[in-house]
Order: structure tokens, then sequence, then C-alpha cells
């Protein structure tokens, strides 16, 4: 991109120094010296390894800046999923070194852009949750907020997903194979994390004697830091992540166990990401990971707190610690523990200070990923723990008794749930041990007010604030969109990389003829890109110039990629039907991963690719419609696939969807919404205008009022043609060869009870498809409504959101 090279002469050298020449010398000593390769022998990776470590030392340089003056306050981001993905061209953006990079990897023979390649997805999450971590790290580090982010060095990420005849299969990813050349080891720090065994009570009377824990098992919590850099090289923070090691890895040694007894070895806490990202398992292994990387987190920021400022009395003044979603809620305990029974403070102090450090972000309101530990379990692993979620319980009960309540409210406000099996409430312990619980989007914290903490908000000082999510540009714009970024520098100049609200003054371009032609360009170039990888990965042909749907995400029957597969059949049969009605040629482009138990996710996989297998060999319908499911979506493969995109599909059933945040990307790359009134795609609404998007369907109280009255699918089936000659043809085995049992229980589903609605929305999203061909027959007023998108999304920046937090959860002053 010349344009970028022009004005890259222009800007003064950042003063991290780097030159091509001395980035291509400090490569070359890497080579050498770290990775013992000569130049002519070295591989793609070999130069790789070299070119980050090489990269990492400048790093390095601003991270110990970063730390030399020691920050008033600190913010710690609790999270047991990172979505990392890629750093190498992450770095190079946030320290603006792409220009010397690439010459200096020319000058010695190198194709940076096949180099990047050999980097491996850090897929240490599922989806939303543990990408929004990434962005905010990346955010904290842009306005120099001095933070750590804490979680797990999985071994293993996300699974990797392969399509094998239409279904998903799981493989075990191995980002670590070729050693992580992002990380410091921190051997000189390890905490041991107890599990199990016994508390004595000794001196004083029950109120006051001192409770002493004395674990059954140890494990050893090792860091390893790998340093977020952020935009201009201003400030890096450490995302500290932390691997277990066995603490008697002799006792441990196989030789060492009983025939055929498979103990629950240390190191297995940290091997494994738990691939659901909506179903809470109740597995022990998932309780032990949480308590690890909770309790190895507390020793950690508590031993620096002391180190800086002495006694803990004065933690809320010096650390906010954010608890992401109720994974690391064991927090509130645990502080309340190190407090109470390691440091000699009083209850009524501990809870203080416990309550005063900590607030927690809810990020869904699906009744089945809402966490909750039996009794019997946290008895057993953290009998301490207990102990103190008991005696928070009654101190909380004896509250709420006050105010007079009934009982069944109180069994709706207790930490415990009663039943036969008891269990404890995993997001009431962290609303009750935080100052402030926030939702991610708007109409999500408004119904987390009305459903989930409805109670518990009237009888608990706990504030309930929104912060709608965002995301990073540096990562979803300035490195996924090249062509897009460049045009936006050429156009507004380079201060709309550093302050993205001056995208607004494009507005006045959206009808501007050499513009607009500049900005569909930079898009027929991703498009054109993607199409090649479209097809080198499932060997599809897609035309560049069809309009390209894409939805992608994390398969889930909410998310409802299963109503999309239904339309994109109504619109092949009405192609079949009438080939030569002017149709709008679509290329329906699915990706995204279903947790490996969920069935039903996976036969709407299945689905999805059988429905592209009859609809893409069929001659009459030719390049008018394809359809594609790419394989082992993820980090990298969103890269490629957001700025390609002209709509954006966010269709899950109003109320489900606590925010979305692929919906953000794809919007700020152009792509035209066509989605419910879920999440923050009200939001977006707002921020791009009711004329630049297409909302459809059911609202959030509609659904469940429609919940409310039972009714079936099979009524609406009735009353649309169009709907019941889908249901039919999926029925007959049009998509199954003929067998009429493999989608039998979507069918079924489908004419029953739906709880996600796919029946009821379907006609209005036909309609809804129907108006965007409608748009995109009219070229001008397509291309405006895309660049009013990228125009008006600057408030999703995760920087703003961060901002937010800082400001009114975090109480930290950002400048
Ligand atoms: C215990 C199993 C489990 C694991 C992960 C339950 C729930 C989760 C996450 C909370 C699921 C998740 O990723 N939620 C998504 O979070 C995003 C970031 O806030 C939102 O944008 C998405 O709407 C929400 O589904």
């Amino acid at each position: 991109m010349q344009h970028v090279a022009a004005r890259a002469a222009k800007r003064p050298i950042p003063d991290h120094g780097a030159t091509s020449g001395s980035l291509r010398n400090a490569i070359l000593s890497k080579l050498r010296y770290a990775m013992r390769k000569s130049a002519q022998s070295a591989t793609d990776r070999d130069w790789y390894m070299a070119t980050v470590l090489a990269l990492r030392d400048r790093i390095v340089d601003v991270w110990s800046n970063s730390r030399s003056k020691q920050p008033e306050k600190r913010i710690y981001y609790l999270s047991i999923e990172f979505l990392i993905g890629r750093l190498l061209f992450d770095a190079i953006i946030n320290l603006d070194l792409e220009d010397v990079t690439r010459n200096a990897l020319s000058e010695l023979g190198v194709n940076f852009d096949r180099l990047r390649e050999m980097e491996p997805d850090a897929a240490l999450g599922n989806g939303g949750l543990g990408r929004l971590a990434a962005c905010f790290m990346d955010s904290m580090s842009a306005l120099a907020i001095p933070a750590y982010g804490y979680g797990i060095r999985y071994e293993h990420g996300l699974f990797e997903q392969r399509i094998h005849e239409g279904w998903q299969r799981e493989f075990a990813e191995d980002w670590l194979s070729h050693g992580n050349p992002w990380e410091f080891p921190r051997a000189d720090i390890s905490y041991s994390i107890g599990f199990g065994g016994t508390v004595e009570y000794s001196g004083g009377d029950d109120s006051t004697a001192r409770a002493t824990w004395s674990p059954a098992e140890t494990v050893l919590a090792v860091p390893y830091d790998t340093p977020i850099a952020g935009w201009r090289g201003r400030h890096v923070n450490a995302l500290r992540l932390w691997s277990a090691r066995s603490a008697e890895p002799l006792q441990d040694a196989a030789f060492n166990q009983r025939e055929g007894a498979r103990p629950l070895r240390g190191e297995a806490i940290s091997r494994f990401l738990y691939p659901n990202d909506s179903t809470a398992e109740g597995r022990e292994l998932r309780l032990r990971q949480e308590y690890f990387f909770t309790a190895a987190s507390l020793q950690d920021l508590l031993r620096r707190h002391r180190r800086e400022f002495g006694s803990l009395a004065s933690l809320p003044e010096h650390a906010a610690v954010q608890l992401n979603d109720t994974h690391p809620a064991i927090a509130v305990a645990e502080l309340m523990r190190l407090l109470v029974d390691e440091n000699g403070f009083s209850w009524a102090d501990a809870w203080k200070i416990t309550r005063r450090t900590l607030s927690y972000t809810n990020h869904t309101l699906l009744p089945e990923a809402l966490e909750s530990w039996t009794v019997e379990l946290i008895g057993r692993l953290l009998p301490r723990h207990l102990q103190i979620i008991y005696q928070i319980n009654w101190y909380h009960l004896e509250e709420v008794n006050k105010s007079g309540r009934d009982a069944a409210f109180l069994r709706e406000v207790s930490l415990i749930e009663e039943g036969e099996e008891k269990r404890v409430r995993m997001a009431h312990l962290a609303f009750l041990g935080c100052h402030c619980v926030n939702g991610v989007s708007q109409l999500h914290s408004d119904l987390l007010r009305e459903t989930v903490f409805h109670n518990l908000a009237q009888v608990s000082a706990t504030r309930i604030v929104n912060k709608t999510n965002g995301i990073s540009f540096r990562r979803w714009l300035y490195a996924a969109n090249r062509p897009l970024t460049g045009l936006l520098v050429d156009t507004l100049g380079q201060r709309v990389l550093d302050d993205p609200g001056c995208m607004r003054e494009i507005q006045d371009r959206a009808g501007d003829h050499d513009f607009v032609a500049s900005y569909s360009r930079a898009r027929q170039i991703n498009k054109t890109r993607l199409a090649a990888l479209l097809h080198a990965r499932t060997g599809i042909h897609v035309q560049p110039d069809a309009l390209f749907d894409v939805h992608v995400k994390r398969v889930h029957e909410y998310k409802r990629q299963l109503l999309n597969i239904l339309e994109t059949i109504a619109l092949y049969h009405g192609i079949r039907a009438r080939p030569n009605a002017g149709w709008v040629p679509r290329v329906k482009i699915f990706a995204g991963k279903a947790a490996a138990s969920y069935e039903r996710a996976k036969l709407i996989i299945k689905l999805a690719n059988d429905v592209s297998g009859v609809i893409n060999a069929d001659p009459v319908v030719g390049d008018r419609l394809k359809v594609v499911f790419v394989p082992n979506y993820g980090a990298s493969l969103a890269e490629e696939i957001i700025p390609a995109a002209d709509v954006s599909e966010q269709i899950s059933t109003a109320g489900m969807e606590a925010s979305g945040t692929g919906n953000m990307k794809l919007a700020l790359n152009g792509a035209i919404t066509i989605g419910t009134e879920d999440g923050a795609n009200i939001e977006i609404r707002e921020h791009v205008g009711s004329e630049n998007l297409v909302i459809f369907g059911m609202t959030a109280a509609e659904v469940s009022e429609r919940r409310e009255q039972k009714l079936q699918g099979s009524d609406i089936a009735g009353k649309s043609a169009r709907l019941a000659h889908v249901i039919q043809s999926l029925a007959s085995g049009e998509f199954s060869e003929g067998d009429r049992e493999r989608f039998a229980p979507i069918v079924r589903s489908l004419l029953d009870y739906d709880r996600f609605m796919v029946a009821a929305d379907f006609d209005a999203y036909w309609e809804a498809q129907r108006s965007i061909d409608e748009l995109w027959r009219r070229p001008a007023d397509w291309w405006r409504a895309s660049i009013l998108n990228t125009a008006h999304m600057a408030w999703f920046s995760s920087d703003r959101a961060i901002r937010e937090y800082a400001t009114d959860i975090w109480q930290i002053a950002v400048n």
C-alpha cells in the first residue's frame, strides 16, 4: 500500500528507534543466538520466531518503562478466557512498525505475510466473553491504564474444528507445540493452591475463633507473562496466565500410582479449556480451574499490594478487581478467607474491603449458563470457602428478614438453592460480594434488573449499571482491513487512527462518487481475497461480486443459524421456481463451532453443510446462490471474513444475546446489519440510523409474552406457505439424500413449542432479507448505508467501554 509508505516517510520515527536496518540486524542476531539457525537454513517458522523475539525486545523497553513508576491504582481483570488470537500483526500495528518490519524482512528475502501464517492462534477462549477480555486488555494498554489480566495458560486452547461428511469433529489444539515466543515464564514466582482437607478452629468462641484450613492436596500455580503493547507503544501491561504444576511430582508420577487408578494430577488443571460457552456442566475439574486461577491471582495481587502499600486495609484504594462473569466468583469467598483467616481482619472489615475491591460483569441471561455448584462439591473441594459462603448467606438473610420479606423471596435471594441437591448460586455470590454489577448492553442490563437480579437488587446496596461492550479498532479495522484503513487515513489523515470519532466526517462523502468508488473497491479487494480463501479451504467457488451474507459466531440455537438456513432453503425454492426472476446473487457464509457436547448445535452444522451440498450442486441455481460453511472459526478467520462482509447476520431470539461484539466488528467494516431488537443491535441502530440497517422480528417483550402462551410452531407453519414448504422439504429428506430421520429432531422442534421462536420470526426475516435485496439493487443507496455504518461506529470502541469502566466502576482517572 504505497500511500501508507509515502505517509510513513513523513511521520517521525517512533521513539523505539527501530529502523528497518536495526530491526533487520536484531532479527538476524535472534536467528543466530536464540534459534541457532543461519539465514540460509532458516524456515519461515524460524524467521517468525526470530522476528517476534526482536520485536519483543522493543516491547520490553516500553514495558519496563511502564513499570518504572508505581501507579496509585491498578486494575486486575480476572477472566478464565482470553481469546487473544495472533499477536504479531497486533503488536506491529500498535508499535507502528509495519513498514519497518516489512522492509527489514524483505531485505532478508522473507515474505512478511507468509511469515504471519506461522503464528498459531492463542485460542484461550470460546467466543464473545474471551474475545472481549482480549479487546479490553488492548484498550487498557492503549489508554495507559496500569492493569494485569489474570487467566489460565491452557496447554490446549479451544478444539480445532474439522468438518467430516458435514459433521463437526473436534481435534485437540496444540498452540504451544513450537513454543510461544511471546511469553516470559516467571519461574521465580509460584503459589501453592490447596484443595480438599479440613478446617480447624482455635482460640476464642465461635464468632472470634480463628479458622485454619489444612488442604489435603496442593497444586503449584506458576505464571507466564505476555506483554500487551498499547497503541503507539505508549504503554505495556502484562497478561499473567497461570500454569498448574504438581506440588509433589514424584508422588504424582505414574510409577507411584496404584494400577488403574487415575488420580486428578495437578497439571490437569491447566491442560484444556472447557469448550462450552453457554452450559455450565458443573464438572469438578472446572471448579478446580476456577479456584486455581482466582486464588493464584488474589495471592499475587495481595502480595504486590502489601509490598507497595502495606496494610490490606487500603486495598480498595489501590486495586480494582473485575470478575469476568461468575467463573472467578469464588474470589468473594477467597478474599474473605485471606483477609479474615490469614490477615486477621474482622469479618465486617473484611466484607467492606471485599465489596469495595470487587466488581462483576454478567454476560448471559441463559439459565443453563448461570453457574451453580453443589454444596457437596464445594464442601469437599473448598471446605473453608463453603463455611464462609454460609456465613455470608447468614448475614445476608438476616438483613432480608429485617425487611419482612416472605419465605419465597428469601428462598429466591438466598445464596443456596434448596432442592434435593443444595447448590451455591455463583451469580448471587458475585452480586453480594461486589459493589457493582454490570450488563454488557443497555437491553441486557435492563433485563438483568428485571429478571436474574430483580429481588436481590431490592435487598442489597450493590449497583447494577450498564457498560455496553466494545471492540478494539486496532485489531478489527486497522490490522484486519488495510484497504479501508488506508482510505480513511487518506481521507481524514493520521488523526483518525488516534481518534476514531473523526470517522463521522466521512458521512459527508457517502454520496461522493470518488469516495464511494474507493470505499467499494476496498470491499472488493477483501471479497476477492476471501473468495480465494474459501476456495482453498472448502473447494467452493464463489463470485466476489455477489452479495456476501455473513453469519459467523458460536453455533447455538438462540443465535438462530437455523432461521438463516431455513430462509436459505426458501430462497433456493424461489430461485428454482423462477430462475430468471432477477435474483440478487448471494453467497451465504457460515462459520462457528458448537460446544462438543451440544448435539442440536452439531446437527445444525450438519444441516448447513447438507443444504450447501445440494444448493451448490444445483445447475438451475448456479451462481445465484452459494452456501459455504467455513471450518474452524476463530480470531484469525474472523479477521479474514469480517472485512469482506456485505451483510451481517445478528438474528438472535430477542432477549437472549447479551450484547454481541461480532455485530460491532461487521458494522464498523461497513456490513449492513440484518438483526433483531436484541443486545447491542439496538444501540447500533441508535448510532448508525434506522435507515442504515434492517431490524425485524419480535421484541424481547413479545418473545416472553409468546413464551407464556406456549404456542406451537405448527400454528405459524399453518399460516405461512413458504415456511410450510421449507419444513416439508426438510422432513422429506430433500437435503439428506431422502433420509427423513436425519433432521427429524429439527422439524419436530420447529412445529412444537419453540423456545427460540424460529417459526414465529420466519416470515418477518424473509421480508427483511428481501428488503436487503432491494437495497443492493440500488448501489448508491447501498454504499451510502455502508459508509454511514463505518462513519457512526466510533462509540463501539473498547476504548470507550474501558473509559466508562474506569470512571464509573474502578474510580480511576484516564488521561
Ligand atoms: C460455564 C459455561 C459458560 C462459559 C462461558 C457459560 C457462559 C459463558 C459466557 C458468558 C458466554 C459468552 O461468551 N457470552 C457472550 O459474552 C459476550 C461478551 O460480553 C456477549 O457479547 C455475548 O452476547 C454473550 O453471549
